[in-house]
C-alpha cells in the first residue's frame, strides 16, 4: 500500500529485534508491497546500540522502509502506531522471585499502556513478547482502557512452532504434514502444548508419539522447557526462532490464516477460563485483524488437568500484578 504501516518495536536494540527488523523491513511479514515506517523504542543506556542497528537498517537499503525513528520515549515511539511489538522488558535475574519480576515489569507496561492509550491508533495491534508476556499484556491493557482488549495479544506462536517442529521430527514427517497442535495458557513452563487432536498426514498423531504417557513424560516437558534448553546450549535465549514466530503471529493475525493458530488473547470465559487474563487459545484468524477463539473442542481429563494448572498460574500472576498497579 502507498500509505506506510507504522510499526513500533520496543527492545529494538535487543537480540530478538536484531532478527525481526529485517523480516519486517524486507516485506516478509506485512507483504512485499507494504511500505513500512519503523519507530524504535529503547531505554536510554541502549540508545547508542540502537543507533548502530539503525545504521545497519539504512545500510540494507530496504526499498519498503520509508522512515526510521529512534527514541527512549514511549509517547514518541507509539505515535500513530498501527502495529506494536513489545520485546523490551526487565529480564529475570538469577534468584529473582516471580513477584520481583512482575513488579519490575508492571512499571514498564504501565507507562507504555498510558502512552499507547494516548498516541497510538485506536485500532493498533499489539503483540507482547517481553516476559512475563501474558501478564505484561494484562497490565498494558489495564492502563490502555481505550484500546480494545482484543487488540492486545501475547506471543505463544513460538511455543506452537516448537511443538509442531517436535511432532514432525518425532514422527518423521515434514512440518506442513502436521496439523491441529495448540498451545493453551501461559507462555511459561506451565503452558499446555496440546497434541490430543493433532494429526500427521490426517491421522491421529498421539499413537505415533507413543501415546498419552510418553507425551506426558517426554513431549510436553520438552516444549515447556525448550526455552531453557536453547538458553543452556547457546548461552543466549531464543532469538531467531522468536523473531520468526512474531512474524508468523502478525502475518496470521493481520492478513488471516486458513490454519488454526495459537495466541494469547483476553479470556472471555471460553473453556472455563474466566475473564481477566491473557490466555493462549487456538484461534481462527479471519483477516483484517479479526479473530475468534475456536469453540467446541472436547477436552478430556488429561487436557483439563494441564489447562487448570496454567489457568491457576495466570490468575496468581494477575493478583500479584494488580496489587502493584
Ligand atoms: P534482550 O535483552 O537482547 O533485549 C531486550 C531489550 O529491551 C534490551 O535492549 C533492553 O535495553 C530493552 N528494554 C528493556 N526495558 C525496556 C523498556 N522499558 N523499553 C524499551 N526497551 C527496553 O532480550 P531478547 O532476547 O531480545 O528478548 C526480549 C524479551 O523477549 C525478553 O523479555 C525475553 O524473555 C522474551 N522472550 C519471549 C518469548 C515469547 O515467546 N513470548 C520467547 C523469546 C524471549 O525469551
Amino acid at each position: 500500500s502507498k500509505t506506510p504501516l507504522t510499526v513500533c518495536v520496543s527492545g529494538a536494540a535487543g537480540q530478538i529485534a536484531y532478527s525481526l527488523l529485517p523480516l519486517i523491513a524486507r516485506g516478509d511479514v506485512f507483504g512485499r508491497d507494504q511500505l513500512i515506517e519503523l519507530r524504535l523504542l529503547e531505554i536510554k543506556p541502549a540508545l547508542d546500540a540502537l543507533h548502530g542497528v539503525v545504521m545497519e537498517l539504512r545500510d540494507c537499503s530496504f526499498p519498503l522502509l520509508t522512515a526510521i525513528v529512534e527514541t527512549d520515549d514511549p509517547m514518541v515511539a507509539f505515535q500513530h502506531a498501527d502495529v506494536t511489538i513489545l520485546a523490551g522488558s526487565f529480564p529475570r535475574r538469577p534468584g529473582m522471585e516471580r513477584r520481583d519480576l512482575i513488579a519490575r515489569n508492571v512499571s514498564i507496561f504501565k507507562a507504555q499502556g498510558h502512552a499507547l492509550d494516548s498516541v497510538a491508533s485506536k485500532n493498533v495491534k499489539v503483540v507482547v513478547v517481553g516476559n512475563p508476556s501474558n501478564t505484561n499484556a494484562l497490565v498494558l491493557s489495564h492502563f490502555a482502557p481505550t484500546i480494545p482488549k482484543q487488540n492486545i495479544t501475547a506471543l505463544t506462536r513460538l511455543d506452537q512452532n516448537r511443538a509442531v517442529g517436535q511432532v514432525a521430527l518425532r514422527t518423521g514427517v515434514r512440518v506442513d504434514q502436521v496439523d491441529g497442535v495448540a498451545i493453551w495458557g501461559n507462555h511459561s513452563a506451565s503452558q499446555y502444548p496440546d497434541v490430543t487432536r493433532a494429526t500427521v498426514n490426517g491421522e491421529p498423531a498421539l499413537p505415533k508419539l507413543g501415546g498419552r504417557q510418553v507425551v506426558a513424560e517426554d513431549f510436553i516437558p520438552c516444549i515447556q522447557k525448550r526455552g531453557a534448553a536453547v538458553l543452556k546450549a547457546r548461552g543466549f535465549s531464543s532469538a531467531m526462532s522468536a523473531a520468526n514466530a512474531i512474524g508468523d503471529h502478525l502475518k496470521s493475525w493481520i492478513l488471516g490464516d486458513s490454519k488454526i493458530v495459537s495466541m494469547a488473547v483476553a479470556s472471555d470465559g471460553s473453556y472455563d477460563v474466566k475473564r481477566g487474563v491473557y490466555f493462549s487459545f487456538p484461534v481462527r484468524c479471519v483477516g483484517g485483524g479479526d479473530y475468534e477463539i475456536v469453540q467446541g473442542i472436547e477436552m478430556d481429563e488429561f487436557s483439563r488437568k494441564y489447562v487448570s494448572a496454567t489457568t491457576e498460574e495466570l490468575f496468581a500472576e494477575r493478583i500479584e500484578a494488580l496489587e502493584l498497579c
